[in-house]
């Protein structure tokens, strides 16, 4: 298996609860590793141009007005098949269809309040991960 890299994002609700050690620990017991890691405040640019994918969907305003609620804390994880292995440990986007001892099953407030983000391939991985990082900031 590949040694992979993909990007996180611990969102609004966790930070704003003092999540971030807890949510971390998850991470590192699914092997995944911290070669970048920063807290931002995003702007309404910023995550209107992260979630762009989602332009046209009915909750795209509320989404950004969420993500720029408050600081979030961007990360980039290495490890074997990481993009799979993270999505597997974040859990379903609806914390009510999350397995038990997923991210999202323990902490995530509502489907729009869901704790972490994560890449959904290792090609978007590879774009999220060139948004918020120059090459010098990951260490591995
Ligand atoms: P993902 O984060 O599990 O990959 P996506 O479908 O890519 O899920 O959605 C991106 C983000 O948009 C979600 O994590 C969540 O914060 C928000 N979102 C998704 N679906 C809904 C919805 O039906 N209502 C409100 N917010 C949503």
């Amino acid at each position: 298996m590949a040694v992979e890299r993909t990007l996180s994002i611990i969102k609004p609700d966790a930070t704003a609860r003092n999540l971030t050690g807890k949510i971390n620990a998850y991470l590192e017991d699914a092997d995944l590793r911290f070669v970048a890691q920063k807290r931002v405040r995003l702007t309404r640019e910023q995550a209107e141009t992260f979630y762009g994918v989602h332009k046209e969907r009915s909750f795209f305003n509320e989404l950004v007005e969420y993500m720029t609620s408050g600081p979030v804390v961007v990360q980039v994880l290495e490890g074997e098949n990481a993009v799979a292995k993270n999505r597997e440990v974040m859990g379903a986007t609806n914390p009510a269809n999350a397995d038990e001892g997923t991210i999202r099953k323990d902490f995530a407030l509502n489907v729009q309040e869901n704790s972490v983000h994560g890449s959904d391939s290792a090609e978007n991985a590879a774009i999220e991960i060139a948004y918020f990082f120059a090459g010098t900031e990951i260490v591995g």
